[in-house]
């Protein structure tokens, strides 16, 4: 029986500065609208552009075909162009790392404490502050985290589930009320983006993007 619930609650907070610890619980508030994006209105700064580039050569096999899965996911239903980085730096949009966590990043990986396990993080590790002629955080660097321990027990679904939630958070995403949303909690098998969400994303990233990625463009 799987007792916990919040694949994340939360994303690019500690970038994002200790004026934001005690607000911006991101949108979860029973019945509001199916998601908020971006910050500080949702959980989570929007990528920098539309062109998502990603590595993950850290992680284990059965959690890379999981977010690889997502990535895919990601591209095809959304204006968001997504590439594999064989050269990250500290622009590559999205990192993904997996381990059995305890402690990482002052989080409750376990949930012993807050009563929340987390079977997985996304956070912003290098946030782009608003700038006078654009007032939205932006994000050039999430970093995603898995945590082997509830991995173990995941189905297929389950893993491609959480992936495509945590992915969701790295494009602004905050957690969702609808059941066709991989960013709703719990140990779903949801392993899409909603209409709402794809909208969302067109809404952001849509009118920037040219679509496919060409063998290049802005991490
Ligand atoms: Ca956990
Ligand atoms: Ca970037
Ligand atoms: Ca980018
Ligand atoms: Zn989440």
């Amino acid at each position: 029986m799987v007792t916990m619930t919040y694949f994340k609650r939360r994303a690019g907070r500690a970038v994002l500065g200790a004026v934001l610890a005690l607000g911006a619980v991101g949108g979860l508030a029973p019945g509001a609208q199916a998601n908020d994006f971006g910050y500080p209105s949702g959980c989570c700064s929007f990528a920098d552009n539309g062109q998502h580039w990603y590595n993950d050569d850290s992680l284990e096999s059965r959690t890379k075909s999981a977010f690889r899965y997502a990535m895919g996911n990601l591209d095809a239903q959304s204006v968001m162009s997504d590439a594999y980085d064989a050269s990250p730096n500290a622009s590559t949009d999205v990192e993904a790392y997996d381990a059995y966590y305890v402690d990482t990043w002052d989080l409750d990986w376990d949930g012993s404490t807050t009563g929340y396990n987390l079977y997985g993080y996304a956070k912003c590790v290098k946030a782009i502050a608003p700038t006078p002629s654009e007032d939205d955080w932006r994000c050039d660097q999430y970093e995603v985290r898995f945590d082997l321990r509830d991995v173990d027990g995941f189905s297929t679904d389950q893993r491609r589930a959480l992936a495509c939630h945590e992915v969701g958070h790295t494009v602004g995403l905050s957690h969702s009320t609808e059941s066709s949303s991989c960013l709703r909690t719990g140990a779903h098998t949801t392993v899409k983006y909603s209409a709402h969400d794809v909208s969302h994303l067109y809404t952001r990233y849509g009118p920037r993007l040219s679509k496919p990625m060409s063998g290049g463009g802005a991490k």
